[in-house]
């Protein structure tokens, strides 16, 4: 055997073999080829083919020799998959991928058989979109809002659809943003896939809501004319269009303490509250409307109450109120049966207790004032009261003694008188009595549980356990809170009826001891029967209080009885 290469063809030319040995071996080779089997081809209208769409083979076998058979392969999932003749053949594909096809060719020479790897790529429609998510609600002007929805097998685009007006979708991925503008609608969005063979199923529908800011507020009605302090007070406006909320501002030193946040308030001014606007806008989630125009409030000033504010029983006290006075019923009190006020402010007192009295002005504003009305007393004073009985010289008394010897009471004082105080009008009348009245050794003793409501003049009476009854000459006026009055002098006394010491002052004159009005026989028997028994102690019949009864005691009574000394009164 030998080996042929061109370099021994080279060596063969060099041995001179005749080149037309060469071309007939090769004409021959060739022969003998194209005489023998077909050689099986085919072609397709698109290697590429959408599911459930079709597409057309064509025979391009070649070589044929006598009467030829066709076995064609469409591969998975193609309709029909098998087939025989020589076509063209439609055929329909339903599952995506890449797909291989062949075909065998068989003729008189024996089969041959083409195979074309991967030849047709099936493409299939996106899957359904998933769920959008995002802002439901948006405001008019909001920009960049974002939304997205599940990548989307299969998509090779995404068609975004929103059904208002005014939006503008940035972006083709399954995550975009939408400008709203400022007159944007409300509307539906929607999205769905894209490959080239077509669209996927739309999504279900998104709801945007698109907000706009509240309307203008309309016009406020309410009191425009109130008084610092005023509670209760209420202010509207017409619902606004789109608020969620409103916002109200008020004067100075107004509050809302109802209503809050709503169309209808309830304000309370306070006692330093002004004058100013109040204004309202409604507010919701996009944002504050147009403010209401100011609607004006005057805050009048409360008026003052000046005077004194405490009253004896009995008195009256004069009050004033700033400003002008209300033309009806400028003061009123509260509790009559305390005190009633008058017209222009005079507060008469009635019983013990208190009373709010209103004053209101001309602008109806108020304020009140409570009166208190107390059940006073006045203090008498009395000096120069010397009971003839225990006067000891130099213008001062001894202390009355009971048995023991010595100071029958334990103040100091010389004696207890009582004190009266008797009718202007009728002596009888005694309008007030005061027992148990201290009188010191100097002739003074003080009452001091007058009521104040005692604001007549009366006669001041004077009475002892064992002297003769003795009255002022006049009535003494009682209208001041302390009342002076002296017994010192017989022009003081009804009647001049005072007796004189031996030392020229004046005295109550003793020796009354059943206390008639008179120093007579009638005084004479309790005297002697308790001298007659040795009797002692702080008694009616101890004249002169040296607390025993005995001769002492008897000349003050005789003296007086010679004398007819009896009392003297209106
Ligand atoms: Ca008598
Ligand atoms: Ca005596």
């Amino acid at each position: 055997m030998r080996y042929f290469s061109l370099t021994k063809i080279n060596r063969i030319n060099e041995l001179r073999l005749p080149k037309v040995f060469l071309l007939v071996a090769l004409f021959l080779l060739i022969s003998v080829r194209s005489l023998g089997q077909p050689t099986a081809d085919f072609s397709v209208s698109s290697t590429t083919v959408c599911s459930g769409l079709s597409v057309v083979f064509t025979d391009n076998s070649s070589n044929i020799t006598g009467a030829p058979s066709y076995s064609w392969n469409f591969g998975v999932g193609s309709s029909p998959s098998t087939v025989t003749g020589v076509g063209p053949h439609t055929v329909t594909y339903s599952e995506s991928g890449t797909v291989t096809v062949s075909l065998t060719v068989t003729d008189d020479n024996g089969p041959n058989t083409k195979t074309k790897t991967n030849y047709i790529t099936v493409n299939t429609l996106p899957v359904a979109a998933g769920t959008i998510t995002g802002n439901a609600t948006v405001c008019q002007g909001e920009t960049g809002v974002a939304y997205s929805v599940p990548s989307i097998s299969g998509a090779t685009g995404y068609s975004w659809v929103y059904s208002g007006t005014g939006a503008t979708i940035n972006g083709t991925t399954n995550a975009v943003t939408i400008d709203f503008a400022s007159n944007a609608t409300t509307g539906n969005l929607t999205v769905y896939g894209t490959n080239s063979c077509g669209n996927g199923t739309i999504s279900l529908a998104h709801s945007i809501t698109v907000s706009s800011l509240p309307v203008a507020a309309g016009t406020i009605t309410g009191n425009a004319t109130v008084c610092q302090g005023q509670t209760g007070v209420t202010y509207s406006v017409a619902a606004i269009t789109g608020a969620t909320g409103y916002t109200w501002s008020l004067p100075t030193g107004a509050s809302i303490t109802a209503g809050t946040n709503t169309n209808n308030i309830t304000v309370s001014y306070s006692t330093s509250a002004v004058s100013g606007n109040i204004t309202v806008r409604g507010t919701n989630g996009c944002g504050n409307g147009t403010v209401s125009a100011n609607y004006v409030v005057t805050v009048n000033s409360l008026p003052t109450i000046t005077g004194t504010l405490s009253v004896c029983l009995g008195s009256t006290t004069q009050l004033s109120g700033s400003g002008t006075p209300a033309v009806t019923n400028p003061w009123v009190s509260a509790t009559p049966g305390v005190a009633t006020v008058s017209s222009s402010g005079l507060v008469i007192s009635v019983s013990a207790g208190t009373s709010v009295i209103t004053y209101t002005n001309n602008n109806g504003c108020s304020i009140t004032a409570t009166v208190t009305v107390t059940l006073c007393f006045k203090t008498l004073n009395l000096t120069s009261v010397m009971l003839q009985g225990l006067y000891n010289g130099g213008g001062t008394m001894r202390q009355a003694f009971d048995e023991f010897g010595t100071a029958h009471w334990h103040d100091g004082s010389a004696d207890h008188i009582t004190v009266e105080l008797h009718s202007a009008i009728d002596y009888t009348t005694i309008v007030f009595t005061a027992t148990d009245v201290p009188l010191s050794t100097n002739g003074t003793a003080s009452v001091t549980t007058i009521p104040a409501n005692l604001n007549g003049s009366y006669y001041i009476t004077i009475r002892h356990r064992n002297s003769i009854e003795t009255t002022t000459a006049v009535t003494i006026p009682f209208a001041g809170s302390i009342i002076n009055q002296s017994f010192g002098n017989p022009s003081f006394i009804y009647g001049s009826n005072l007796g004189v010491s031996f030392d020229g002052h004046y005295l109550i004159y003793g020796g009354d001891v059943n206390q008639d009005g008179a120093v007579d026989s009638g005084d004479y028997p309790p005297v002697v029967n308790d001298n007659f028994n040795y009797v002692s102690g702080y008694l009616a019949t101890d004249i002169d209080g040296n607390g025993s009864i005995d001769s002492g005691d008897y000349p003050i009574m005789v003296n007086n009885n010679f004398n007819y000394i009896g009392t003297a009164h209106p």
